[in-house]
This record gives C-alpha cells, structure tokens and sequence, in this order.
C-alpha cells in the first residue's frame, strides 16, 4: 500500500497542487494547506500531511468516503472541517470557507465545544 501510494506521488505533475484545490468544495482559506505540509511558508514544500494522502487514496477526489474520515485524527470528520459533512460537493447551509484544516491535528476541538449548549456539554460527561 505504501510503495502504490508513493509511486503516486512521484507519477504526481508539478503543478497539480492547483487543480486538485479545486476538487474540493472549498480551499480559499488554507488553499495548498488542505493538503500539504508547508515547513517553509517561502521555499513551500511538496510533502503531503494526512489529509493529503487519504485525498490520493481517494483518486484525488471528494467524496462522501473521504468526507467520513478524520484523517488528522482530532476528532472532526473531513466534511465537518471542510465545511461538506455529508461530502456531496455541496457546501453546507452559512459555509463560504474551511472550517477548519482537515490536515492539521487540533484546530477543530475548540470551535465545536464552542457552538455546543450547556445541555450538550453535560450530557457528554454524564454519558446520556
Ligand atoms: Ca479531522
Ligand atoms: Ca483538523
């Protein structure tokens, strides 16, 4: 799976980084951040994060799997840090840009404890 993925990357074209941003519902606020690891804001760099590689695993697609995932793992789905939760290529209801980056670990957790009620909070620790 590993050696499929990086002779993928490698079969990659320069400048693909542009049309794969608009195979997403939305990329203006972390345009090539959505998919790559930006070390060096001013040299760039190519390397993917973990969205990235999930999206190249998909066919460079967006699509209702993908938007399912949580590929950097802090617990929002791809479609909710995107803005598409159901991952029809539509965005949802009030959304114009990422909510969140579905590549970089962390950024969500706090937006989300944010929109929820005192009710919901509670209900989460007592477990209902
Ligand atoms: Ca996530
Ligand atoms: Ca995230």
């Amino acid at each position: 799976m590993i050696v499929v993925v990086v002779t993928a990357v490698l079969a990659a074209p320069v400048g693909a980084t542009t049309d794969d941003m608009a195979r997403l519902p939305v990329s203006s606020r972390f345009l090539c951040t959505n998919c790559h690891i930006l070390a060096d804001p001013q040299a760039g760099s190519a390397d993917l994060n973990d969205f990235g590689f999930d999206f190249l695993g998909a066919g460079r697609l967006w699509t209702s799997e993908l938007a399912q995932l949580d590929s950097d793992d802090d617990g929002c789905t791809n479609g909710a840090e995107i803005g598409d939760v159901d991952g029809n290529n539509q965005l949802d209801d009030g959304i114009e840009f990422e909510s969140s980056n579905p590549g970089l670990t962390g950024d969500c957790s706090s937006a989300a404890w944010e929109h929820m009620s005192w009710s919901e909070l509670k209900d989460l620790f007592n477990g209902s």
